[in-house]
Order: structure tokens, then sequence, then C-alpha cells
């Protein structure tokens, strides 16, 4: 499948598996899993037709592996980024010492004074490495990379969660947790 195609159903996943089901008429259950037929007809409809063999293929091949079937391969959710809410059922996991966090420059004045929000979504997404960080901000513009003490934050009794596609993600990350460059 050509990538162009690929890209345009990633998007489109991500759009109704993390943001929108109701545009399509689909709805997630608590834990974001919407039946793979349901959500495959409900496309179609909306003029979007996507063959079972494109979306395999679209999950097995996603660069961040954004999505995941079941056990069963007969449902799919995103494994992160929701803005609609939803319950990954993640259990608690002890954060490496530092995570980072890509960001840009127009959002500094605001994260000193208030600490990392999750914004839109249901969590602040934390990089385990300085690379992906740089690439989540570069989305915006020159990346700002910050570091997170999620060792000290988590001792302090913060809680942190892996998603399916190794990002760290917890609720809020208060500025004295936080370095930043320069
Ligand atoms: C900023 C992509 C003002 C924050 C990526 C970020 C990631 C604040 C923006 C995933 C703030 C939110 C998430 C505050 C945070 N005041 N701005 N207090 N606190 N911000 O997109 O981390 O490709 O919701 O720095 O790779 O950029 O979609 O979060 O710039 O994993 O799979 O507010 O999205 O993954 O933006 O990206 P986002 P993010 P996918």
């Amino acid at each position: 499948m050509d990538e162009r195609r690929t890209k345009r159903i990633s998007k489109y996943l991500a759009r109704h598996l993390r943001h929108d089901p109701a545009r399509i008429g689909v709805t997630l259950d608590p834990q974001g899993w919407v039946g793979v037929d349901e959500l495959l007809d409900a496309a179609a409809r909306d003029g979007f037709r996507i063959t079972r063999a494109e979306l395999e293929h679209v999950v097995a091949t996603n660069d961040k592996r954004r999505y995941a079937l079941d056990g069963d391969r007969d449902r799919i959710r995103a494994s992160q980024g929701h803005t609609v809410a939803v319950d990954l059922g993640l259990a608690p996991v002890e954060p490496p010492a530092f995570l980072f966090h890509g960001t840009v420059g127009r959002f500094l004045a605001a994260i000193r004074a208030e600490g990392l929000k999750p914004m839109a979504r249901q969590h602040v997404h934390l990089s385990p490495d300085r690379e992906t960080a740089t690439r989540v901000g570069a989305r915006r513009g020159r990346p700002v990379i910050l570091t997170v003490d999620a060792g000290t934050m988590h001792r302090a009794g913060h809680v942190f969660h892996r998603s399916e596609n190794g990002v760290w993600l917890t609720a809020a990350v208060p500025p004295a947790f936080l370095s930043f460059p320069g």
C-alpha cells in the first residue's frame, strides 16, 4: 500500500479512535475499543472505504504503533493520545529517573508558571529519550526539550503509565519537577 494511503488511513483512525467517534456514529467502549467491523462499516457509510487488509497493514506498520488490535483481532483502539475520556486500563509503572517533553518557545512562559498540563488530551505525554521529544516538539516549530524529574515525581506520589507504544503518561507535571534548557 502506498505511503499516502497509509497516512490517510492512520489520520482517519486517529480522528475517530481518539477524538470524535460520534462523527461517524461509533461508540468506543470505556477502554477505548471499537469493533473492527463496526468501524469499517461506519467508515464506508462516511464515504471512506477501508478494507480489513488495509486496516491490518496500518496497525502493523504504523511508525509509532498508534493502534492496537485485541487478542481476537476483532476490536481496535488507539494506544494513547485520546481527547475523549477512556480508561486504557494501564497499570501504574515506575518511570525512569528522567523523562522528556518536547514543546516550543511560545508555551514556555505558561509552562514555567503552571507546569505541563494535558491540554485537550487525557494525559501529559512524555518521551523516554530526547530524540523522541525533539520529534514531538518539532511538530509545532523549533523544538525545546524539557527534562522531567520523573523519579522524584514518582517518589512524591505521582502516578505514571506507559502506553502500549512506549509513550509515558501522567496527569500533570508541576513546575518544580521541570528543568528548562539554557
Ligand atoms: C503544551 C503526538 C501552555 C505542550 C506526539 C504541547 C505525542 C502547554 C501542547 C502526542 C502547557 C499540547 C502528544 C501549559 C503543556 N501551557 N502549553 N501549561 N502544558 N503545553 O499535542 O505532547 O503523532 O496535546 O507542550 O508524538 O505535543 O498524535 O501534546 O506542545 O506523543 O501519535 O501544549 O501526540 O503523537 O499538545 O503530543 P499535544 P504533545 P501522535
